[in-house]
């Protein structure tokens, strides 16, 4: 939405929630801009290339990716079966590697010296006792962005991380449903509440801004000062 409030034409994928998917194409719409939506299972491999045809007909070029499709089922380490892994593993990292491999290849193509931002977490730095798929893939997400940094970096592309903390959304709206669980998050943050997108997009315009000219390769912690308030 903070993309499209500051005129840029949008193409977002979603993976199940048709009506929300309509929702936000309107509000998209309302600032003037053209947006499309595509539904994609970002755990496919198949599908990942239906998605990069879609953004080459809607779109001449891309200045700007975020990779931000993720999952967290919330499970105990020995109940994590392959299968599971794989589709976390998939959605979150595998994914994000070929769109991007394919959306940087349109951007060196028309020589535009574009943004890429990983949704990466605070999760990158710290574990979860019910997210051993999860960290894994948000330490993977990093590992990547890193070397992209060095790759992309000589096209003039600058590529970064965002790590949110905790951020209410649907990723975990069942886990702090647990009202003890919310209120231990909540006491984990100075700034005493949980996070919102919103307060996401300040830090994630900045990245991928014109404003960006010589920050790459870098993880921008968004967690309200979480991971730092140990006592
Ligand atoms: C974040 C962090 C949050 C959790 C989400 C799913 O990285 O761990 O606490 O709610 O993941």
């Amino acid at each position: 939405m903070a993309l499209a409030k500051n005129g840029c034409n949008i193409i977002f994928s979603y993976g199940h929630d048709d009506k929300s998917a309509e929702n936000t194409l309107d509000e998209i719409k309302k600032f003037g801009v053209n947006a499309y939506s595509y539904k994609i299972d970002q755990s496919n491999f198949n599908e990942i290339e239906g998605f990069v045809d879609f953004v080459k007909i809607k779109f001449k070029t891309v200045d700007i990716l975020v990779n931000n499709a993720g999952i967290c089922p919330f499970k105990g380490f020995f109940d994590i079966d392959r299968n599971l892994f794989e589709k976390v593993w998939m959605t979150n990292v595998e994914s994000h590697f070929f769109i991007t491999q394919e959306i940087s290849k349109i951007m060196i193509d028309n020589n535009v010296k574009g943004k890429i931002l990983f949704i990466s977490s605070i999760s990158a730095i710290v574990g979860g006792e019910y997210q051993a798929h999860y960290t894994t893939t948000k330490s993977g997400i990093n590992g990547m962005m890193h070397s992209l940094a060095i790759i992309l970096g000589k096209h003039g592309i600058i590529v970064n991380s965002l790590e949110p903390g905790t951020i209410l959304t649907d990723i975990n709206k069942d886990d702090l449903a647990n009202d003890e669980k919310r209120k231990y998050m909540e006491s984990r943050i100075p700034l005493a509440r949980l996070g919102i997108p919103e307060d996401m997009a300040g830090p994630a315009l900045f990245l991928i801004s014109d404003e960006n000219t010589y920050v790459n390769g870098s993880e921008l912690l968004a967690d309200g000062g979480m991971l730092v308030n140990l006592q």
